[in-house]
């Protein structure tokens, strides 16, 4: 097999890049190891910055997201049972996030990828990528016990934290910068419509709460839980009492219950692989870099990246010049970097570390403070949360 760009993973990353790069009339292979409902089912992101609702309409794939997604003008952050509304487009000049789930987008990807004939195959796990520095990298892989190779002008890394494309950039030219956080998120979805309209962001002496959506019918809510926590020792009203209580407010506001039709548990990290390019080897998206969740900006880099790439390589193809691929790198981290600073912010403002000492309580509740008192903090959070431009 031979195509211009192989692409290891069938996530956000991989699945956008393949129909961005059809758009410019360049061909790829998209090569994922899990099957299509596996990868349709997959629960995870849900909030869309402006500049990736563009992508997705500019490519597209934006008609049902812009049917079923819903328009969100702010966030509420609660603490010491007080609400606080984070008001984006007053504070931006008009910007705001949409709330659609990564699991709607990938669906919408692949039809339209299968639409219009592929090759996007499923259940097909990449071994290695192979001479990533040489003219023609090549993409190892097995497909039901037989192993071949794909053979590229190009390979992009589309395969999350847990892929095998990092592997093939050697130790020795790799930098990594890790954060790991001593507690996760235990997730569930519930049918039930949302307590409230727009997000909300609570921290509580017992942990972090958020209150998330994702249709007028359906909830979804994280628990901060510690380290290793087994998604089944909950049960289904501990849980509703545990948010309950981190949710409390002094006004009449109510958290209604419903039925809970998944839950997982996710630990947070923080993970920055420099640099994201090797030779003919680009990494993009999980693959590169892992934000905790609390910024809401894991998917919206990955989009990030592809769309850097997209451009890059139909630079090359129009006019010869390498130079939007040799910056690849360095301009993806720029943005990479602003946001695993947000993420982090927002991680160590609303999250109880375990043994937190009472002069870390006092710095959080006064970085709260400072947060809901003054315009110029406020304006930091909204900016970064709507998103900074892509270019
Ligand atoms: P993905 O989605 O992990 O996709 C990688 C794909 O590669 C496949 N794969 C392979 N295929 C072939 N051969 C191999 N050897 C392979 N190894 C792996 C995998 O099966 C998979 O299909 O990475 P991608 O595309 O870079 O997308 C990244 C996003 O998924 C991720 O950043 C976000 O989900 C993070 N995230 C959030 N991001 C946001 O922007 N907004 C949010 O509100 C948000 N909430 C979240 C999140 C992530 C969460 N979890 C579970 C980590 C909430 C949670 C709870
Ligand atoms: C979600 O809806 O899954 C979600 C929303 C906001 C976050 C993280 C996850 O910060």
């Amino acid at each position: 097999m031979r195509t211009t760009v192989g692409i290891i993973g069938a996530g956000p990353a991989g699945l956008l890049l393949a129909r961005l790069l059809d758009g410019a009339g360049i061909d790829s292979v998209v090569l994922e190891s899990r099957d299509r409902a596996y990868v349709e089912r997959r629960q995870r992101a849900g909030i869309l910055e402006q500049g990736t609702v563009d992508v997705l309409r500019a490519a597209g794939a934006g008609e049902r997201m812009d049917r079923e997604g819903l328009r969100h003008d702010g966030i509420e952050l609660r603490f010491d049972r007080r609400r606080h509304r984070v008001d984006f487009p007053a504070l931006t000049g008009g910007r705001s996030v949409t709330v659609y789930a990564q699991t709607e987008i990938c669906k919408d990807l692949i039809a339209l990828r299968l639409q219009r004939g592929g090759p996007l195959l499923f259940e097909v796990e990449a071994l290695a990528v192979e001479d990533p520095t040489g003219e023609r990298p090549r993409v190892r892989f097995r497909h039901g016990g037989e192993e071949d190779v794909l053979e590229c002008e190009y390979v992009v890394g589309c395969d999350g934290f847990w892929g095998v494309a990092r592997k093939a950039v050697p130790a020795e030219l790799s930098r990594v910068f890790e954060r790991t956080y001593p507690f996760g998120w235990l997730g569930i979805l519930a049918d039930v419509p949302p307590s409230h309209d727009e997000l909300v962001y609570a921290r509580h002496a017992r942990g972090f709460a958020l209150l998330s959506m994702r249709s007028p019918s359906v909830s979804r809510l994280y628990l901060q839980v510690p380290d290793g926590t087994d998604a089944g020792a909950w049960d289904d009203e501990a849980i509703w009492d545990e948010l309950e209580r981190r949710f409390e407010t002094d006004d009449d506001w109510r958290l209604e219950r419903g039925p809970i039709t998944q839950r997982s548990v996710t630990p947070m990290r923080s993970f920055v692989h420099e640099p994201m390019r090797h030779g003919r080897l680009f990494l993009a998206g999980d693959a590169a870099h892992i934000v905790p969740p609390t910024g809401a900006k894991g998917l919206n880099l990955a989009v990030g990246d592809v769309v850097a790439f997209a451009r890059a390589l139909t630079h090359r193809m129009r006019t010869g010049s390498t130079a939007l691929l040799d910056a690849y790198s360095e301009n993806c981290l720029r943005r990479v970097w602003q946001a695993e600073r947000f993420s982090y912010d927002m991680t160590t403002l609303l999250h109880r570390a375990p043994g937190a000492d009472p002069f870390e309580d006092r710095l959080q509740a006064a970085r709260l403070e400072r947060l809901v008192s003054s315009r110029a903090a406020e304006t930091d959070l909204a900016e970064a949360y709507t998103g900074f431009p892509l270019d």
